[in-house]
């Protein structure tokens, strides 16, 4: 019996399988589509319902032999990938009272945005910073890192790295440091006066993509959107957005992960909006709702959600919000590849 032209076409693939072959037309239109087709899904987290498992996993392991215990936040859309979106790892870390996560480096990048505790550090490459509420702190690649709580109470903190990026590009090292806290060469504060008071020391040339600013304090941030709120300037999409930068370069913080707080007005509805890169968002103040397609996110205070890539979305606020966000978005647009999509087009 003659073969089918399916047929043909198969026992062809099966053939030259074995040369570690396959044909191109089969998998076109899922290698090159027309759009982003993210397999991340909408999600949120309420605070107030996972909380007690973060409390919980302070009695199961100590941050020493965790050496970061952390429940990682996973898309629904990508079980077991440890991801949120396609690109970035988030989780929220907890460091009890007279714990230390000891000390060591990698090549991924990690920013911290403070959820819950008052006066845990974070030391980085020999200085120590105290971090509060709202604070949004950066450990670069390759510099040591640990973290301590010295104060009365938990702290917890939502971590994003760059693992998915790094992983993609498998270039990942790590290394622990012999000792538990890294020694602390400069005095606390030392890089928020020599590099975020709007001076930099003459002569200073910095070589590392990231900032040298590597605590960014909420009471900044918070007043500096009090200040400008006054103008009433609104983008219809973001209310009123900043983004966190490097003052040496006027670029992102960070060289793989942009960063941004923003405050939306109670009762502000916004215009529909998307982009390429998948958002994160952890919310400081304020109340309101998110819809991503069919889905509703109702977020609060603490909470964490996430909007996949090229999801239309729009926000409906109850109570002056404050967000913060973080995304892959530097990489794209060093790419060329970062695009948005304002309104209903
Ligand atoms: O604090 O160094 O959530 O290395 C994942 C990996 C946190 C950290 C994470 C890490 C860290």
């Amino acid at each position: 019996m003659a073969m089918t032209a399916n047929e043909q076409r198969q026992a062809f693939y099966d053939r030259i399988a074995g040369s570690n072959l396959t044909p191109l037309w089969e998998v076109f239109a899922d290698l090159i589509s027309a759009q982003p087709e993210s397999r991340a899904r909408p999600a949120l987290w309420r605070y107030d319902d996972i909380r007690p498992f973060i409390l919980e996993s302070g009695g199961l392991i100590s941050a020493k032999e965790a050496v970061r215990r952390v429940l990682i936040l996973e898309n629904p859309g990508l079980p077991g990938q440890s991801r949120i979106t396609n690109t970035l790892y988030a989780g929220l870390q907890l460091i009890l009272p007279g714990e230390v996560a000891p000390a060591h480096r990698h090549s991924q990048s990690a920013l911290r945005f403070i959820v819950e505790g008052h006066g845990a550090y974070t030391a980085v490459e020999g200085e120590k910073t105290v971090m509060q509420p709202g604070d949004f702190v950066i450990t670069p690649s390759w510099t040591w890192h640990d973290h301590g709580n010295e104060s009365a109470e938990p702290m917890v903190w939502l971590d994003g790295l760059d693992i998915p990026i790094v992983g993609f590009f498998e270039a990942s090292f790590a290394e622990d440091l012999d000792q538990d806290s890294q020694p602390l060469s400069r005095p606390t504060g030392d890089a928020q006066a020599r590099y975020g008071a709007g001076l930099l020391p003459m002569g200073y040339e910095r070589s590392a993509p990231t900032s040298p600013v590597f605590n960014y304090p909420y009471e900044r941030t918070r007043e500096a959107l009090e200040k400008m709120r006054r103008t009433e300037e609104w983008d219809p999409c973001h209310g009123l957005k900043m983004r966190y930068v490097n003052p040496v370069t006027g670029d992102y913080a960070m060289p793989t992960m942009a960063t941004f707080m923003q405050l939306l007005p109670t009762g502000l509805a916004t215009a529909p909006y998307r982009s390429t890169d998948g958002m994160v968002y952890s919310v400081v103040e304020g109340r309101g709702r998110s819809h991503v397609g069919d889905e509703i996110l109702e977020w609060g205070p603490r909470d964490t959600f996430v909007i996949p890539s090229w999801q239309r979305h729009r926000h409906e606020v109850d109570a002056d919000a404050v967000l913060f966000s973080f995304s892959d978005r530097p990489i794209q647009e060093k790419l060329g590849l970062w695009r948005e999509d304002r309104g209903n087009h």
